[in-house]
């Protein structure tokens, strides 16, 4: 294993770019890492919706659940120890069912939706949000664009919006090509772009958690301008695979990549991150099961590190992130 000291130095700010499922718990784990010190996330907004009136942000709120330590461990998202009574109530009213809604979670939607109302922006509302749920320390949890970004999914059984495919279709359609509504308008969002202007006496390290690329960190590093920022903003950019073992730990990004005839793999992950972002990624971090493959493609790709990158749980993630920090040491 080669050295993942990566802010042996403590002048480094640290920026995860993220969706739900892995890049938060990752943003777990670099939050308890760092106690939130110099440590921001970027949430992709690709797939937020309108749901019964109220703007609904996945993304962003399992980081901010995963931060504030409320995440739902099993599902994965929403709030733990969740009650389902005016969702129960709601579909008896003829309500829509295919999306849950717990009384908690409810209950952020309600405020997020007033605070918007207010004129307040998503950046804005995210941080209070956060504040409010007792989200540790300064650590700052931003919305990639402010814009209205909506991903749609081009399926055997046609177009659908993402939380159509996601949730309500389960997956199942087989995904012939992803668009991100809006994007080509959309700009990255001014807390980010005043983040990575502002630090100028710092260093950034950009992490990409392992999230689904097409899905959670295309929707961000496609946003006009995003990824030329981070290569001239970020000290160094690493990214973590996905794929571990020629699975994905949760979710359909190895689905996806079969339908889209890509090999399912760590190494197909990077050619294709690599290929979309050329000159963006420095350090690519594979999980360990692959190791025998990581020694074949470094031939060719000489900067993949491996280690355990499975977040089974918080203490996990926890060991994962002090890694990626390198503050546990060289690690061989
Ligand atoms: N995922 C599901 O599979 N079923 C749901 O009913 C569901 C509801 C839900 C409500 C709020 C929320 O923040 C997330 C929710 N999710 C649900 C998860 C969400 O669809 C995914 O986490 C992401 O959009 C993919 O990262």
């Amino acid at each position: 294993m080669t050295s993942g000291s990566i802010r042996a130095d403590g002048q480094t700010d640290i920026l995860l770019l993220s969706g739900g499922g892995g890049g938060a718990r990752l943003a777990a784990g670099l939050h308890a890492a760092t106690g939130g010190e110099h440590f921001s996330v970027v949430t992709n907004t690709g797939d937020d919706f309108e749901h019964l009136g109220l703007m609904i942000c996945p993304d962003t709120d399992s980081v901010l659940y995963a931060l504030s330590q409320q995440i739902d461990p099993v599902r994965g998202w929403g709030r733990e120890g969740e009650s389902w009574q005016v969702f129960d109530e709601l579909t008896q009213l003829g309500g829509p069912d295919w999306f849950q809604l717990g009384d908690k979670d409810l209950a952020l939607h309600l405020i997020r939706a007033a605070l918007l109302a207010e004129g307040r922006s998503l950046s804005e509302v995210t941080a209070i949000l956060a504040r409010r749920l007792g989200v540790a320390s300064a650590a700052s949890i931003m919305p990639a664009t402010e814009d209205r970004v909506r991903t749609r999914v081009m399926t055997s059984q046609g177009e659908m919006a993402f939380q159509e495919y996601f949730v309500k279709h389960r997956c199942e359609p087989q995904l012939t090509a992803v668009r991100y509504e809006g994007i080509a308008a959309a700009k990255p969002s001014p807390s980010l772009v005043g983040l990575l202007a502002g630090a100028a006496s710092r260093s950034i390290d950009v992490v990409l958690g392992p999230s689904n690329p097409f899905l959670s960190l295309a929707p961000i590093l496609d946003l006009p301008g995003m990824a030329d920022l981070l290569r001239e903003r970020a000290r160094r950019v690493i990214a973590v695979s996905p794929i571990v073992a020629g699975q994905a730990l949760k979710g359909p990004a190895a689905k996806i990549m079969s339908e889209l005839g890509l090999s399912v793999s760590a190494a197909g992950w990077m050619e294709w991150m690599a290929d979309r972002y050329p000159e963006l990624i420095d350090v690519w971090v594979w999980d360990e099961r692959d190791h025998a493959l990581a020694d074949a493609t470094r031939i060719a790709h000489p900067n993949i590190v491996v280690t355990d990158t499975i977040m089974s749980d918080r203490e996990r993630a926890q060991q994962f992130a002090e890694w990626i920090l390198g503050v546990s040491g060289d690690g061989d």
